[in-house]
């Protein structure tokens, strides 16, 4: 029988984590003798492109679908909600991830490692240390680069003790600065001049479904919220639209402000669920979250919560 490259992936609208730990993934299973490419669901973001011309790479491959019978391996995600189109019949191998878990099912056994660490480059560091294979500054930079986006620098609540000494070991081997490089490529990130509407909702955007009740949370970086606001009425507009196409019924944008760690937040839909969810009331679609920078911790779960 021949054999099938096997395709490793993150989520949708990838984020640094999810383009890195794929690399770094593939490079992991390469030593280790199989068969296997990287490959992405989507463009690659500013504040990771940052990291790939550092490193003078080039993005891994565009896929839009997986066929039938693919073997693949996930990272980053498990939801086939925010996978690649066809998932549910591909042949998912191994899943390693730091999310949730939910929407997700296999007619095989797999290898699952799911760990509640900040980033799923966390894991991978973990993964090279138990089999005491040999770190290169390539995959150093790869794996520190996405604990700093996935943590934004360790200020995320989701960062855990774990995270913060695989960036520093790996910082060692990069001979990088965690601070100045971190800073650097996340502002890089936050460059949002360029982008319609549509494409600034798009940027990094989840969906959750819950029974009937579907919503979105999307999240952009910047380090000047009133930047971003400048465009709400057309922004308001691109997030009907998605709203209506899709049929969700709660749109979330965080607009983060990376160095205060606060989120303003753009609500639109059925804003009584999020007002109940934060106590709070939503005021010309706006609602300002102190504190809040993690969609994972801080607002999907609330939500979630308040459904039930
Ligand atoms: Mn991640």
């Amino acid at each position: 029988m021949e054999e099938k490259n096997i395709l490793i992936f993150g989520h949708k609208n990838p984020d640094t984590d999810s383009i890195c730990s794929s690399l770094v993934m593939e490079k992991f299973d390469k030593n280790l003798g199989f068969s296997v490419e990287a490959v992405r669901l989507g463009e690659v973001n500013k504040e990771t492109q940052y990291v790939l011309n550092y490193l003078n790479l080039s993005a891994p491959r565009l896929i839009h679908e997986v066929n039938e019978g693919q073997p693949v391996v996930l990272v980053d995600h498990n939801e086939f909600t925010q996978s690649a189109n066809g998932i549910e019949k591909a042949t998912i191998e191994t899943v390693i991830d730091h999310h949730r878990i939910a929407n997700f099912q296999t007619t095989e056994p797999l290898y699952y490692r799911a760990e509640p660490v900040g980033c799923t480059a966390t894991i991978l560091y973990k993964k090279f240390k138990e089999l005491n294979m040999e770190i290169e500054k390539k995959e150093a930079v790869l794996m520190l680069s996405a604990i700093i986006s996935d943590t934004l620098l360790f200020k995320s609540p989701t960062c855990t003790i774990e995270d913060k000494t695989a960036c520093e070991n790996l910082a060692h081997i990069a001979n990088i600065d965690i601070d100045t490089y971190g800073l650097e490529m996340l502002k890089a990130g936050t460059d949002l001049s360029d982008f319609t509407p549509e494409e600034l909702i798009n940027l990094d955007s989840k969906e959750f479904i819950n029974g009937d009740f579907k919503f979105q949370v999307a999240q952009v970086n910047t380090a000047c919220i009133e930047d971003v606001l400048q465009n709400k009425v057309d922004i308001e507009n691109a997030m009907t639209n998605f709203m209506t196409q899709n049929g969700s019924n709660l749109f979330i944008l965080l607009i983060t402000d990376i160095l205060n760690s606060n989120s303003q937040s753009i609500v639109l839909g059925d804003t009584t669920i999020f007002e109940k969810a934060f106590s709070k009331p939503v005021e010309n679609n706006l609602a300002f979250l102190e504190g809040v920078v993690s969609r994972k911790k801080q607002v999907a779960p609330i939500i979630l919560n308040a459904l039930t």
